[in-house]
């Protein structure tokens, strides 16, 4: 009724625990459920949505949640949600998963709802551009089915004024920038750490992005929010979908951190797997920051109260083993933002035969990459499980003035520079291997700040930043 109060996304977040009184918001409504939470069986599954919408949880947790809240939901209903604040996507609550786009078959599926998929080896050890189509795809929860050209972005500088754009707006606006860059999940390589996690050396991909610099964007607004004192601030970002995260806003806002709004990957429009028509784009940061679909974006105190930036994302010491022996408030597992040095070994592959050249030489061909705006400088092979190494022929590095393939389109606009690098390189060396038996082949990068792969990783729950040197064993073969 039009006698409700109405709540904006921000106010609804601050009550995100029992101490502060647990709300969620489900369409237009916001609803108290601390009571609910107190007093039902399992209602605490409805923390993990606590200060955020519903709509995200029904997609996760449908069985345990549809019924038992549903019916209890009705009368909690304190106000509704600022019409601005509310999800854009359209959100089929009875089967969540019934608007999904269409896929290339060439993906490595890893799971279909929601959809998780990997970049084909094939692809990564020859696709400096990795194609849109071909390019992994991490979902948490359904992809939005978004009305492009409604579709408003939301700005809160925390300042009391919130600033709407259109993506044609926001294009028309600013400076059009177009930028390399790597997006790699956190989870790249988790089976190496924790062999009953899903995924292999694909949730990794390389594009050039174009859009508009989120410090431009900022710079526009008032004086008042212009400099904010960054330290210790966060940019909220909330897709369309439910998924929020956030960032510091010290990086959010770095002229040379190049966080962008990007429409356009390769010189193609988004899609909507990817996040179109807008999402956000954090170099030099693990994937789960750059948050597509992006509706809202706010500058806070604290940082994101969700599931993604509190549960998940943050590696967790050894000796945590299962999920119910986390402490989130652990403060030796921050969330995770930049992605430490990182290779892989893509040809051959595990356990293949291989038969050399007449040279005694075999190819050895993979990526490296680093975070936080490092270049790669070298990357070592080893053929005999890592006593003695020879340098491999990096490609794509114009950071360290190496040849770089021709781009889909015209060059990026923005140039790197010294620790302002976001591209992975491309890797080569013809090793040389005895006439037969087992050999473990070996890759291990260095970043220009003299990062180097780890000889072996820590365990951790979810097997997140894996970074190990990359180990391949082939069997060679006369
Ligand atoms: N943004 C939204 N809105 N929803 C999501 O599920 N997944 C994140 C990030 N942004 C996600 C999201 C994760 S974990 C990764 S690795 C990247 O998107 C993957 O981007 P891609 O699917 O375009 O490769
Ligand atoms: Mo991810």
């Amino acid at each position: 009724s039009s006698a409700e109060p109405t709540y904006t996304a921000a106010e609804v977040s601050s009550h995100h625990s029992p101490e502060s009184g647990v709300w969620v918001t489900l369409g237009d409504g916001v609803y108290d459920v601390t009571s609910f939470v107190r007093h039902h069986p399992g209602g605490d599954h409805i923390l993990a949505a606590a200060g955020g919408p519903l709509e995200p949880l029904w997609a996760h947790w449908q069985v345990h949640l549809t019924h038992k809240v549903l019916r209890h939901l009705a009368p909690l209903r304190i106000g509704r949600l600022a019409p601005a604040d509310r999800l854009s996507g359209v959100y089929n609550i009875a089967d969540p998963y019934a608007d999904e786009p269409p896929r290339d078959p060439r993906l490595g599926v890893l799971s279909a709802r929601p959809f998780d998929s990997e970049t084909a080896r094939h692809v990564l050890a020859s696709e400096f551009w990795t194609p849109q189509e071909l390019f992994y795809v991490r979902n948490h929860l359904p992809v939005p089915r978004i009305d492009a050209a409604a579709h408003k972005l939301t700005i809160d500088a925390g300042d009391g004024g919130v600033r709407t754009f259109t993506t044609d707006e926001l294009c028309g606006q600013f400076p059009q920038t177009r930028l390399n860059a790597t997006l790699q999940c956190t989870g790249n390589r988790c089976n190496e750490i924790e062999p009953s996690a899903a995924g292999g050396v694909g949730q990794i991909g390389h594009a050039c992005w174009q859009g508009v610099r989120l410090c431009d964007v900022f710079s526009s607004l008032p004086a008042s929010t212009r400099h904010p004192p960054a330290e210790g601030l966060h940019l909220h970002a909330a897709g369309a979908d439910g998924y929020a995260v956030s960032i510091p806003l010290e990086k959010a806002l770095d002229e040379r951190g190049d966080v962008m709004l990007v429409h356009s990957m390769n010189g193609e429009p988004l899609s909507r797997d990817h996040g179109g028509p807008i999402r956000l784009l954090v170099p030099g940061v693990v994937g789960a920051r750059s948050v597509k679909w992006v509706q809202h974006l706010s500058v806070q105190s604290t940082e994101c109260t969700s599931v993604w930036q509190k549960r998940y994302y943050r590696v967790f010491p050894p000796w945590v083993r299962d999920i119910h022996d986390i402490d989130y408030n652990d403060s030796s597992a921050p969330p995770i933002y930049d992605f430490p040095v990182q290779s892989a070994i893509i040809v051959p592959s595990e356990r293949e035969e291989v038969c050399s050249d007449s040279d005694g030489k075999i190819p050895v061909r993979g990526y490296a990459v680093s975070g936080a705006g490092q270049h790669i400088v070298s990357v070592r092979v080893s053929a005999d499980g890592g006593k003695s190494w020879m340098d491999a022929t990096l490609l794509g590095s114009d950071a360290a003035g190496l040849p770089m393939p021709e781009p889909p389109h015209s060059p990026p606009l923005t140039k790197p520079s010294h620790a302002r690098h976001w591209s992975w390189v491309l890797w080569e060396a013809r090793v040389p291997i005895p006439a037969t038996g087992q050999v473990l082949l070996c890759s291990k990068a260095t970043d220009s700040a003299y990062n180097t792969q780890p000889e072996h990783a820590d365990y951790n729950l979810r097997g997140y930043l894996s970074n190990a040197w990359s180990k391949v064993r082939v069997w060679a073969k006369a």
